[in-house]
């Protein structure tokens, strides 16, 4: 079976086993289709305060965190031996990082290792921790949050639900085909009327075929006024371009409708 593993280590614990306590990954956890180790940094340090912080050589504001915890924490963690060996793939989240998407998701959903994030907090890692024990440096884009937790829990939730078997077979498989590279369709479910608010005739009438057509129609219409950027990575088909055409001739190009 191909599962996947993680380590994580963080000052915060917590907020992984909040997460991963509800929903589709906790189901996953259950089903062993996936495991998740958490380890608190803290217990790696080894003065009676549990110190993973210090001052900046140099000065500046803010604390850095310091190289000896870490180091321990990794080399511990890299000890321990799973069915898929003891080798790990080190990622430590970063703003300096390659921003994270799906191409990257699919890949780390393929890899063998178990994959070792690196959590920090306050201003920096110690320089000495990416030089010496990191692998690949991962941002999940270019905002500022409080620390690396929450990237992991991005990451972890977009790698799981592509692991077979995460996702319920009527989730995963209409995925690929369909919407791979366009933003989705429009959704609608009952009542077929609210407030005057009226779904679209087409998806009342039972025709499947007509009813196909127009999602991938408003799935390209929308994509092109909301995310024209993704047209340009994505293969259109040849009913897809005609579409495309067709939209653009409108009576409105500009707002493509
Ligand atoms: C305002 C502080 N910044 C000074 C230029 C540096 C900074 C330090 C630490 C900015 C952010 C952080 C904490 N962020 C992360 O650890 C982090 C992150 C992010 O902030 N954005 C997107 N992806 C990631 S992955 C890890």
């Amino acid at each position: 079976m191909k599962d996947i593993g993680f380590d994580i280590i963080t000052i915060f614990p917590e907020i992984f086993h909040a997460y991963l306590g509800e929903s589709i990954l906790k189901r996953a956890l259950q089903k062993q289709l996936l495991d998740i180790k958490v380890y608190n940094l803290r217990d790696f340090t080894t003065d009676k305060h549990r110190t993973v912080d210090d001052y900046p050589y140099g000065g500046g504001p803010g604390m850095v965190m310091k190289i000896e915890p870490i180091y321990n924490a990794v080399q511990a963690i890299k000890a321990a031996d799973y069915k898929n060996g003891t080798e790990r793939l080190t990622v430590m989240l970063s703003p300096q990082g390659k921003v994270f998407n799906q191409e990257m998701a699919e890949d780390l959903s393929k890899e063998k290792r178990r994959i070792l994030f690196i959590c920090g907090r306050y201003e920096g890692i110690d320089e000495r921790v990416r030089e010496s024990l990191v692998d690949e440096e991962i941002s999940i884009g270019d905002y500022v949050m409080t620390g690396g937790e929450l990237a992991a829990l991005v990451i972890i939730d977009s790698v799981a639900r592509l692991v077979p078997g995460v996702l319920g077979d009527e989730e995963s498989a209409k995925e690929e085909s369909f919407t791979w590279g366009v933003l989705d369709y429009p959704h609608y479910t009952r009542p077929p009327e609210f407030m005057g608010m009226k779904v679209p005739e087409v998806l009342l009438s039972g025709n499947h075929r007509e009813i196909l057509q127009w999602r991938r129609r408003e799935a390209i219409k929308r994509t092109l006024q909301k995310r024209p950027d993704l047209l340009k990575s994505v293969e259109l088909n040849e009913e897809d371009k005609k579409i495309l055409e067709d939209i653009n001739r409108g009576p409105c190009p500009e707002k493509n409708t």
